[in-house]
C-alpha cells in the first residue's frame, strides 16, 4: 500500500447512531478519497487481533467486547500526509481533549466509544488495511 494511505474504522457506537453518513461526509471534504470501504461486524478473538498491541492495557477486553458489540464500517483513504492529517481530523483519543470541530468531539460519546479508528503510521495502515481488504476489494 502507498504511504499515501491510511485505514479508519467508524466503531459500532457512531454506526448505531447513524453518525457514518456525516462522519464519511467530513471525510470526504477533509480531502480523503475513499479507495475501499465496506460495512462489517467483527468476532471478539477478530477484535483482539485488530488490537493485539493493547493486550497488556486494563482497557483490552471492555475495547475487544466493544469493537464486536455491532456493525462498523472499515475504510482506507488517500491523502497526501493521510496518517497525520487523519489524526489531526479525528481529534484525541479521549473526546474531552478533542479540539473543536473533530470527528471525536462532535461524535465521541466517551474515550472508549470514541466514534472513528485512525491509524497511527504509514506501517500501521498497511497492515490495518491488508486486515480487511484483500487486493481486488480496494482500488489499486
Ligand atoms: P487511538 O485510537 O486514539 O489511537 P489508542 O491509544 O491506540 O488510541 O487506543 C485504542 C482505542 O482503545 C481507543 O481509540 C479507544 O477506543 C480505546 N481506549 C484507549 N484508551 C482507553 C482508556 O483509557 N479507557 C478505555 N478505552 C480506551
Ligand atoms: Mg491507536
Amino acid at each position: 500500500m502507498a504511504t499515501n494511505r491510511t485505514f479508519t474504522m467508524i466503531k459500532p457506537d457512531a454506526f448505531k447512531a447513524g453518525n457514518s453518513g456525516a462522519i464519511l461526509k467530513m471525510i470526504e471534504e477533509a480531502g480523503f478519497k475513499i479507495v475501499a470501504m465496506k460495512a462489517t461486524q467483527l468476532t471478539p478473538a477478530l477484535a483482539g487481533k485488530f488490537y493485539e498491541v493493547h493486550q497488556e492495557r486494563p482497557f483490552y477486553k471492555d475495547l475487544c467486547a466493544y469493537m464486536s458489540s455491532g456493525p462498523i464500517i472499515a475504510a482506507i483513504l488517500e491523502k497526501e500526509n493521510a496518517v497525520e492529517d487523519f489524526r489531526t481530523l479525528i481529534g484525541a483519543t479521549n473526546p474531552a481533549n478533542a479540539a473543536e470541530g473533530t470527528i471525536r468531539k462532535i461524535f465521541a460519546t466517551s474515550i472508549e466509544a470514541n466514534a472513528v479508528h485512525g491509524s497511527d503510521s504509514d506501517e500501521n495502515a498497511a497492515i490495518e488495511g491488508s486486515f480487511y481488504f484483500s487486493q481486488t476489494e480496494r482500488v489499486g
